[in-house]
């Protein structure tokens, strides 16, 4: 194996990359190591696709605009087997393949959850044998890179293809015109109509093989490039006009040229909308074709296709498999409509009312006029039919309807999605729940049971056997070597829950993990962490709900009773923060910056040098993640209750053994419930308490008046202690704060600074610690991406999927 390993390496140097080992740099030994690695991938690829034509199977269409991958040779590597064989060739010819695995960019396309979550699943599907393709827009620059620039976030363009992927595959013979414009003219036949663009351009294919565990299947990635018609215009060339010559190819290229930023606010611009309605034609256009071809009718499509849409991002996929039906498969519209609606389904991944898109009646006419005719189209038969089957109830309809009237006439895309899905899913228990009761209640008591829940799921493989090796060694000696094709096996862990000498292997694990860390943290920041320190951690997207300012006031009343009190036992602490801000979104900035701010007065202050550390590690991302996750002690989960629909990096945390202090939200509840209410620290309001204090408001004075600490705290801020070159930075922060604490931080103080020395006490007692921390690793197996697929397979898409081991 090793002898092949090495011959196919140098071949792939040789051949594909014209260079001797000799003159060799780092990034060449890692191109010809994903070659190699990728030639494995293609043999299991040809044979699963190969498999899932012959025998008709169903397939799994995710559509998703975001794909948050990172690397993926590592984790190729593990799926396949090889990572130790592949370790040992890349040796044997000088290279050290964790060396040059680092230098692989990530393939950032996506923000946060959403979007890594998709990339769980795919590596999920293809684990569990659930023939699948993602489709998605292969944009040329993925999430910004961040850096910190005198303590405040600067966005650097990401630019992950500058080496080229040698992952993908262009497939130029795969390529699908998309329209936009024109206008809806009538054909021949009476009733009938047909859209005649005024703009078309070419969406390209690029494939990328996903390979499941133990390389038993693999499935698609599929990411569409935007190609303009007419890259160069002839006419406007020979007039010398070389700007108009190709502005064609600069608009038609613009769609794929880079991921929005923005996380929970729609930017509303129209390149969005275009940017969503190419990738969701191409993939539609792809979909259906490849069926017609395979059984030469549209009628089963239900039957051999399930649409997931992962947010309303796709949600024109109701619109446009419609229009693909009626208008170039001549369906009639009942027919078009049983085939949509049993075909397409959608997952609702946040409730923040403005997060919700809406687009404007006017653009969707201009640019997509016959969508927007199908649209209202479904509507009048859908307002029709409720209005026939409510006789003499009071139903209003404009809350259901798929256009808003209110805010100068917008097309809800969730109501879309919603009314065009057999199946509309919330990612955690509570959020599902709260789906029926809020946003969804309207369309909900109309079409009662439509919504369901498939609490969200990550991959362990990524998250646990390739980001923590040591503890994977461990489990599989506790709970035997089956663990890594079955997770739900690491439930034998709990029978040992007391045992001290495991105990002391967890630690020495953790230990290392954490010198890992300590030695980043001191290479990015400079800041030097005591590993013995407990580490404890918030990593995610900056957001005022995720409530990173809670946590930051809090560390800085701990900071001030450590100098009140600078002769008590402190336990030393090292508080790391890591995330990015959507590039318009202000007070999420001033966080970070005021995060920078208080990380300087701290570290740099002697009274609690050795006891309180403040870390904010820039440019967060999947590899950061992996990282991380394995090296802390403390998980901060810490949204307003009722706003995280799920949370998916409390999972990756709880999973690796460290607890989580947290609030009643998303899919925290039911780690809680898994763990048992002593393995995890509960704090805050519930979203019953959040919302009833929204409605009846407690002044801030007053609130302030009964919390010790706080007024010191926010007095320092807005008085400019910790900004002392520019003393009114964070007066308007306090100031809003105060003014509407809508997402409930002073309300919270308390409760949490409590919550925080409960975690002091444990900490304290380390034979305490250690069995909440086995605790918590037994018992979350459930939240593998694996049983997350198989309730999606059973319930919605009405696929098979292999239990474990197969
Ligand atoms: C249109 C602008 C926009 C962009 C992205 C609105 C909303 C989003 C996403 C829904 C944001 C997101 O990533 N949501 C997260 O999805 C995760 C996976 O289900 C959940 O675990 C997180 O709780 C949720 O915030």
């Amino acid at each position: 194996m090793i002898e092949s390993l090495k011959a196919e390496i140098l071949r792939k140097l040789t051949y594909s990359l014209g260079k001797s080992p000799a003159v060799a740099q780092p990034h060449d030994w890692l191109t010809a190591g994903i070659l190699a690695a990728r030639d494995h991938v293609i043999d299991v690829w040809q044979r699963s696709t190969r498999d899932s034509y012959a025998t008709g199977r169903k397939r799994v269409y995710y559509l998703s605009l975001e794909f948050l991958i990172g690397r993926s040779l590592a984790d190729t590597l593990n799926n396949l087997g090889i990572a130790g064989p592949m370790a040992q060739a890349m040796r044997e010819l000088g290279v050290e393949l964790p060396e040059i695995e680092t230098i692989e960019p990530d393939a950032a396309l996506g923000n946060g959850g959403l979007g890594r979550l998709a990339a769980c699943y795919l590596e999920a599907m293809a684990s569990t044998g659930v023939p699948a393709l993602g489709y998605g827009i292969r944009y040329d620059h993925g999430l910004f890179k961040q850096r910190i620039d005198g303590g405040k976030q600067v966005e650097v363009p990401e630019d992950w293809l500058s080496f080229r992927n040698p992952w993908e595959f262009e497939r130029r013979e795969v390529s699908h015109k998309i329209g936009f414009g024109g206008s809806v003219v009538a054909t021949q036949k009476p009733g009938e109509v047909f859209w005649e663009p005024e703009e078309t351009v070419f969406a390209v294919a690029y494939d990328t093989p996903i390979i499941g565990w133990r390389g038993c299947d693999a499935n698609t990635l599929r990411l569409w490039r935007a190609r303009a018609m007419h890259p160069l215009s002839l006419d406007a060339f020979n007039q010398g006009d070389l700007v108009g010559a190709v502005a064609e190819r600069n608009r038609a290229e613009a769609i794929s040229k880079v991921l929005y930023p923005n996380d929970s606010t729609p930017a509303g611009q129209e390149l969005r909308l275009r940017q969503e309605y190419f990738f969701t034609s191409a993939s539609l256009q792809d979909l259906v074709r490849r069926h017609q071809r395979q059984f030469g009718t549209l009628d089963n499509l239900p039957e051999k296709a399930a649409i997931q849409l992962n947010d309303t991002h796709p949600a024109l996929a109701v619109a446009e498999l419609m229009r693909l039906l009626i208008d170039h498969h001549g369906l009639p519209w009942e027919d078009a409509w049983r085939i949509t609606n049993g075909t397409i389904s959608y997952t609702n991944h946040t409730l923040l009312p403005e997060a919700l898109e809406t687009w404007p009646v006017a653009l969707m006419e201009r640019l997509l006029p016959r969508h927007m005719q199908i649209i209202f189209a479904i509507n009048a038969r859908f307002l029709d039919d409720v209005r026939r089957s409510t006789e003499g109830q009071d139903i209003d309809l404009s809350q259901i309807s798929l256009i808003d009237e209110h805010h100068g006439r917008r097309v809800r895309m969730a109501n879309l999605a919603f009314v065009g899905s057999h199946k509309v899913n919330g990612v955690s228990a509570l959020h599902s729940k709260l789906m029926e009761q809020t946003v969804f209640a309207p369309l909900h008591a109309v079409l009662p049971g439509r919504i369901t829940n498939v609490t969200n799921g990550i991959t362990p493989r990524r998250w646990l056997f390739g980001a923590n090796p040591g503890l994977t060694r461990l489990l599989q000696d506790v709970c035997g070597d089956d663990l890594t094709d079955d997770i739900t096996q690491i439930r034998r862990l709990a029978r040992h829950t007391g045992d001290s000498g495991l105990h002391e292997r967890l630690a020495a694990i953790r230990r290392e993990n954490k010198l890992k860390l300590a030695k980043i943290i001191r290479q990015d920041t400079g800041v030097t962490v005591d590993p013995t320190a407990l580490f404890d951690v918030q990593i995610k997207r900056i957001h005022e709900y995720k409530r990173q300012l809670l946590n930051i006031l809090e560390t800085i009343a701990l900071y001030d009773a450590m100098r009140s009190e600078p002769y008590r036992d402190w336990a030393p602490r090292v508080k790391i923060f890591a995330g990015k801000a959507a590039s318009n979104y202000a007070t999420a900035k001033s966080i970070i910056n005021l995060i920078n701010d208080v990380a300087f007065v701290v570290n740099n202050d002697i009274t609690t040098r050795d006891r309180l550390k403040v870390v904010f590690l820039p440019n967060y991302n999947v590899s950061a993640a992996e990282l991380i996750i394995p090296a802390a002690d403390v998980s901060e989960q810490i949204s307003t209750a009722g706003m995280e629909a799920s949370g998916t990096g409390n999972m990756k945390f709880a999973l690796n053994g460290a607890v989580t202090i947290g609030t009643l939200d998303g899919a925290n509840i039911e780690i809680g419930e898994r763990v048992g209410e002593d393995n995890i620290v509960i704090f805050g309001m519930t979203a019953e308490e959040v919302e009833a204090a929204r409605r009846e408001p407690r002044p801030s004075d007053e609130v302030i008046a009964a919390t010790p600490h706080l007024q010191g705290v926010l007095d320092a801020v807005a008085g400019g202690v910790y900004s002392p070159r520019e003393r009114d930075r964070y007066l308007g922060l306090v100031d809003s704060l105060k003014a509407n604490d809508w997402f409930m931080v002073l309300n919270d103080f308390e409760s949490y600074h409590q919550a925080q020395r409960r975690i002091d006490s444990l900490w304290a007692d380390q034979g305490k610690w250690w069995r909440m921390s086995v605790t918590n690793t037994a018992h979350c197996g459930w939240f593998s991406a694996d049983r997350a697929i198989r309730e999606y397979a059973e319930r919605i898409w009405h696929v098979p999927a292999r239990d474990a081991k197969g």
